[in-house]
């Protein structure tokens, strides 16, 4: 029997829109749903003309958590496995060269809420709830809760998260900086493919070497990230598109952008 197919990768000009498609669960992560993503991840990683890449969720939520059913009666060493799966999919998910934006609507719980924090940018819909329950359930959050909430809001408004178990609401969300924007819904689509469009104009590499400089600078020291941001300021002067960019300033046109 064919398996449920509950990821789906559409690519529109340089744009890829990644859709979780388990409407029916809220779009609850199981090990099929991370597996799949996991695969769409590598076909985007080797398709460098999509420039910009959006994530959203089919239904009522962008993601309702992960499958409490699948992990009730986990093993330990199962529990552990699963949790390092989604660590391992999310983390690949945030070091993809292009950038990414979470649309997020409706839930983003538990994993839900994990997934759209290894987006680059996150933008959500009136009246979305955020939240990391896990404590709520006896566990605490596996796929990168802990880690990425404080480094995106801060210890004190994550540990508030992430000890009480509370949810929030896209305003509040914006407010402690977990969201950059809050449209209305109707709204939502239209603007993650604006922005998708703006990011999809730039230089591709100057791009993903600005995301490294930021992933990869916040687990170093100030003096061992400024010498890192260096040294990929040095990059972009070995590309096509660094002299572009500043011969277009010049010459007061627009930069047309190749990824070399
Ligand atoms: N897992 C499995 N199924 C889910 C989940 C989920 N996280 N969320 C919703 N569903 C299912 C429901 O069971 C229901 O199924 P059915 O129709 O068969 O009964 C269907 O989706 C629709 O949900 P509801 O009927 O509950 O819809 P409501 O509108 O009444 O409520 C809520 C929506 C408030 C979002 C509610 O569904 C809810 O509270 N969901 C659970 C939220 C939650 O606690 N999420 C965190 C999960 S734990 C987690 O994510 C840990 C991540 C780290 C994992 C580490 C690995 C070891």
């Amino acid at each position: 029997m064919a398996e449920d197919r509950y990821v789906e990768l559409h690519v529109d000009g340089q744009i890829g829109t990644i859709t979780l498609r388990r409407e029916k669960q809220l779009n609850a992560l199981n090990q099929t749903v991370l597996a799949q993503l996991n695969q769409v991840l590598d076909e985007l990683a080797g398709q460098s003309e999509v420039r910009a890449v959006l994530l959203r969720g089919e239904g009522r939520a962008f993601a309702a958590g992960a499958d409490i059913a699948e992990m009730t009666s986990l093993s330990p060493v199962a529990a552990g496995q699963f949790a390092r799966l989604g660590q391992a999919v999310f983390s690949k998910l945030e070091k993809l060269p292009q950038p990414t934006i979470a649309l997020v609507h409706g839930y983003a719980l538990g994993g839900g809420m994990e997934l759209a924090m290894a987006c680059d940018i996150r933008i959500a819909a009136e009246g979305t709830k955020f939240g990391q329950p896990e404590v709520t359930l006896g566990v605490i959050p596996g796929f990168g809760g802990s880690q990425r909430l404080p480094r995106i809001v801060g210890q004190g408004n994550a540990l508030k998260l992430l000890l009480t178990g509370g949810i929030i609401d896209a305003v509040e969300a914006h407010r402690i900086g977990l969201v950059s924007e809050v449209v209305p819904i109707e709204e939502l689509a239209a603007r993650g493919r604006a922005l998708a469009e703006q990011l999809s104009g730039l230089a591709p590499k100057a791009l993903a070497w600005v995301k490294q400089a930021v992933y990869e600078g916040a687990e170093l020291d100030q003096d061992k990230g400024l010498a890192y941001e260096a040294s990929l300021f040095a990059l972009c002067f070995s590309t096509n598109d660094q002299k572009q960019g500043m011969e277009a300033f010049l010459a007061k046109r627009k930069p047309a952008f190749e990824g070399k």
